[in-house]
């Protein structure tokens, strides 16, 4: 008989061959099983159930405090500790994302897969499918984590028809309300609306009708599962909702579409109760050459326009704001200030490397930045931080899931704690407040409530003369940024 190491063996091979011979399945991540596969060719039924647990040696993770070398320990994440009138854990209303935690495999477009953890089978089936679930569970409990966020085909796989693909997302969804008990629940759910070629021109934003039904029927299904695991938001990201060329391409009709789409998710979310936030991710390319949603300005001026503002809040993340040229601080200030931070995507690009790469964020002073916007924003909730991170391709220990989700909770704790420093002792928004302390006068106040022309700014121009422009103090700032790391 063959070991079950030789088994998973010959399966790491098949995927490998079947991706040379299909040049259009690209390695990561591998969700979708194809709607025209039957079981045989896509995944057995007859996968077993496993036995014990997911995570043997595994310790529910504790905080051990900053001296702590244990890295299965939180050193700075101490969710019952008070910052700034709140406890840690509701600052920071961590979550796991499925996709990236139980269905990355580490595979990208120059190689094979790397990890096969030791519940895999190889499979797309709906056996493997509640199996991932339950390892989903242990691993949120032994993180000490209560929110997870996932795509309707993460967690279940695609069948021939909708009806039957929705009977498969029943399944995989009743068991994980089982599982989720009282405590645990969704951040947030969403549609993939990227995978499936169907999608290759966008989904509501396809020029083709049929496919904008799709996309409806699926986002309608999405948010009813949303809703019935008690999520508290729900995501539109619209990894196809863009274009490749205007050479071919009605920009105005294609934004009316999007709109249309996004109306009646509002009126349906209404329709059946679903109290939780709409969520839009800003993304400016990739994979499209240039997204709809390509930054946090973008969106809400999108949302202004077709009267959404009220409705829809963003999800910002961090490697999508860098990719438009933008820092995470940026587009979290922007969407603050426009009332519409609702949600992080915590992870981080590689200052050397223009894409995606979806890393857990490590570096504190980028998470103090972040946690400066978050406590000025009165925290994210009902958003909260979504690891929307993936391991590298070379980390393949199981043990390296629960190192890297720690890492990046201590490295955002350690950004609270930090920036809660820089604003109770005040001297950083002491200097900004003085930079702006000319408008702090009786003039000053009649111009921010709009009431000065410009004749009488004429006429104090030449009253005054030549102004004296002060130093912007920007070392400074900085000098006064860094004592609080
Ligand atoms: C892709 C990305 C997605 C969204 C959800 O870059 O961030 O995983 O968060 O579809
Ligand atoms: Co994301």
């Amino acid at each position: 008989m063959m070991s079950m190491k030789a088994v998973k063996l010959l399966l790491l091979l098949c995927v490998i061959c079947f991706s040379v011979v299909s040049k259009t399945v690209i390695c990561e991540p591998p969700p979708t099983c194809p709607a025209n596969l039957d079981d045989g060719e896509c995944g057995s039924e007859d996968s077993g159930e496993w036995e014990g647990e997911f995570f043997p040696g595994i310790p529910k993770i504790k905080y051990e405090g900053p001296t702590s070398k244990n890295p299965l320990a939180y050193k700075w994440y101490n969710p019952n500790e008070e910052i700034l009138g709140k406890n840690m854990k509701d600052w920071l209303r961590f979550s796991v994302a499925f996709w990236h935690t139980f269905r990355g495999t580490g595979g990208d477009p120059f190689g094979a897969p790397t990890k096969m953890w030791p519940w895999e089978d190889g499979t797309n089936s709906l056996a493997m499918a509640k199996r991932r679930m339950r390892a989903n569970f242990e691993f949120l409990e032994k993180l000490g984590v209560d929110r997870w966020c996932f795509h309707d085909r993460d967690i279940a796989p695609d069948a021939e028809t909708l009806e039957e693909t929705n009977a498969n997302l029943d399944e995989v969804v009743a068991l994980a309300k089982e599982l989720q008990g009282t405590k645990i629940r969704p951040l947030w759910g969403t549609a993939q609306l990227f995978m499936h070629p169907r999608y290759m021109h966008g989904g509501a934003t396809s020029p083709e009708i049929g496919v904008y039904a799709y996309a409806a029927a699926q986002v309608k299904k999405a948010i009813e599962v949303t809703h019935y695991l008690g999520g508290e938001n729900y995501v539109f990201w619209g990894g196809r909702e863009g274009y490749q060329t205007l050479l071919n391409t009605d920009m105005e009709r294609e934004l009316d579409h999007m709109a249309r789409f996004f109306e009646a998710a509002v009126a349906y979310k209404k329709k059946i109760g679903f109290n939780g936030t709409l969520l839009i991710e800003p993304k400016p390319q990739e994979p499209t050459k240039h997204q709809y949603d390509w930054d946090a300005a973008t969106s809400a001026n999108f949302l202004r326009k077709y009267g959404l503002i009220g409705e829809f809040k963003l999800n910002i993340e961090c490697n999508h704001a860098t990719l438009s040229g933008h820092s995470c601080h940026h587009e979290l200030e922007t969407a603050r200030i426009n009332g519409l931070l609702g949600n992080v995507d915590a992870n981080t690009g590689d200052p050397q490397v223009g894409w995606d790469t979806d890393q857990f964020l490590m570096d504190v002073n980028e998470a103090t930045l972040v946690m400066l916007s978050v406590i000025r924003n009165g925290g994210l909730s009902p958003g909260g931080f979504n690891f929307d991170a993936k391991l590298r391709r070379e980390s393949t220990d199981v043990e390296d899931i629960f190192i890297a989700h720690i890492g990046g909770m201590d490295t955002l704790a350690r950004g609270l704690r930090n920036a809660a420093k820089l604003i109770e002792d005040g001297s950083l928004d002491k200097l900004v407040r003085k930079r702006y302390q000319s408008f702090d006068t009786e003039l000053g106040a009649q111009i921010e409530a709009g009431k000065v022309d410009f004749e009488l700014l004429e006429k104090k121009a030449m009253e005054w003369g030549e102004p004296e422009v002060p130093s912007g103090k920007q070392e400074l700032a900085e000098m006064l940024f860094q004592s609080a790391m």
